[in-house]
């Protein structure tokens, strides 16, 4: 059912158990709340102090704060109820309000919905928010701070200004008859395309490796069996998620772990060993561990012994890729006689290297990471922009002297994916499908 938007919306921000909570009131009816409480109306944004009751019950004493539309985050008339952090007051305030007419609690996400359908922030700044509240690791925080600041929103607004250009170029050759196109206009458009080209392919580029930043980088931990894999993932994420026994082939399953690497967000695999069997069980275990190979940022390579099968690696299984491996020698509390071509050389055990360890995982994925501060994050963004990128591709086979109209009309088509980026005219089912992820109170 599609709530009413004129309703006055009501929700708790802070959903657990806190010391304060704070209530957020926004719509039309909001400006009532004073009368709903019998408190006197503060002034707008000065937190102030107010007994709040209601026939003649003591509700709670609590800081409240006035927004009045123009300054507020959803561009409505807002209260902000600084209440402690108590359910049963919560629940005696959602009661009142529930029992005005046109006051419901809100959905999830509803404050930044009307935040985004006011014009307060556009629909890559609404997205953010909710990467804000979700991120687990500082480079997730940073990459969402980027898109709430506007800068993502900036970069985009330039393709599209750059697209518009291009689109004037062309329009002014339309004019033209076919021999008489100065050559001027035509090579300064294919100079404007190629650059514009190259902008969206080199952002959709960094995007790849951005998804790694909000998902986390996989990390898979390989070799034969009974060399200590899933010792090792139980040393780095100091849980114990995977059985180790001394039976070879222990491993079957893949176990996934996240972990935080000094800030980025890893996700790291534990897997069959591999070895040739007739064990079916076994045999489809290996075949996980092969995929989530190849989908790896980072191969840990194990072994006991020192003697790394680095180039069957690459070339039975990695198709000689270029996913960076590192070779570690393990159980070094008990094998010490080391060969020169490990990595870097770890006992589970002892805890011995695995510092050392980390600290190469995150030296290397921490060279991965785009370098533009700007990233286009989620699904919505990169497909947006792929269709854009498309259609401004599909130019560079049409003839700028007898298909003018043809690349009018795809230039107006990337310009319009480019503006579905950040706004959600002509796509409001979009704003649905965005906002049901966020939590009641964003
Ligand atoms: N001394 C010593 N023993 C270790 C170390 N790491 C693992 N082991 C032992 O080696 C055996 C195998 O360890 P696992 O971690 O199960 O090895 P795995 O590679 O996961 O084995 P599979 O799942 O069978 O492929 C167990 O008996 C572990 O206790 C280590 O650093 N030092
Ligand atoms: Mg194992």
């Amino acid at each position: 059912m599609k709530q009413n938007e004129y309703d006055t919306i009501f929700a708790s921000a802070s959903q657990f158990r806190s010391a304060i909570k704070i209530i957020r009131i926004s719509g039309r009816n909001a400006k009532k709340i004073p009368n709903i409480f019998n408190f006197k109306r503060p002034r707008p944004r000065i937190f102030s102090l107010r007994r709040l009751t209601h026939k003649n019950n003591i509700i709670d004493v609590a800081p409240v704060v006035w927004l009045p539309k123009s300054k507020s985050f959803t561009g409505e008339d807002t209260y902000e109820l600084y209440i402690h952090g108590s359910f049963v007051i919560e629940k005696l305030i959602f009661k009142i309000l529930t029992s005005y007419k046109n006051f419901r609690l809100a959905e999830p996400g509803e404050f930044t919905k009307r935040a985004t359908l006011n014009g307060n922030i556009d629909l890559i700044q609404a997205e953010s928010i909710n990467d804000i509240v979700n991120s687990q690791t500082e480079k997730q925080l940073s990459v969402a701070q980027t898109q709430l600041d506007g800068s993502l929103s900036n970069v985009v607004k330039s393709w599209r200004e750059e697209i518009i250009y291009i689109s004037s170029l062309i329009e002014s050759l339309i004019d033209f008859s076919d021999e008489d196109i100065p050559e001027e206009l035509s090579n300064l458009f294919l100079k404007n395309l190629k650059t514009i080209q190259k902008k969206i392919k080199d952002t959709l580029k960094s995007a790849t490796l951005a998804s790694f930043i909000k998902e986390g980088f996989i990390v898979t931990i390989i070799g034969k069996p009974n060399v200590g894999k899933s010792s090792l993932i139980n040393a780095l994420t100091k849980l114990n998620i995977s059985i180790v026994t001394d039976f070879p082939g222990t491993t079957r399953d893949l176990i996934q772990q996240k972990i935080d690497v000094k800030g980025l967000p890893v996700i790291l695999y534990d897997t069959a060993g591999i070895r040739k069997t007739n064990n079916i069980i076994e045999k489809k275990g290996i075949e996980l561990a092969i995929n989530i190979m190849k989908k790896s940022n980072l191969i840990l390579n194990l072994c006991e012994d020192g003697n790394f099968n680095y180039k069957t690696l690459q070339k039975e299984f990695l198709d000689d890729s270029k996913i960076k491996i590192i070779n570690v020698k393990t159980k070094v509390d008990i094998k010490k006689n080391s060969k020169k071509n490990a990595d870097v050389e770890i006992s589970s055990k002892t805890n011995f290297g695995i510092n050392i360890l980390l600290e190469k995982i995150y030296s290397y994925l921490s060279g991965l990471e785009p370098k533009e501060s700007s990233l286009l994050t989620s699904e919505r963004q990169i497909s947006h922009s792929k269709k854009a990128l498309s259609a401004l591709n599909r130019i560079n086979k049409l003839s700028i002297i007898k298909e003018t109209e043809l690349i009018a009309e795809e230039l107006r088509l990337a310009s319009k994916h480019i503006s579905n980026i950040t706004s959600f005219i002509d796509n409001e089912d979009v704003l649905d499908k965005i906002f049901s992820s966020f939590c009641i109170g964003k």
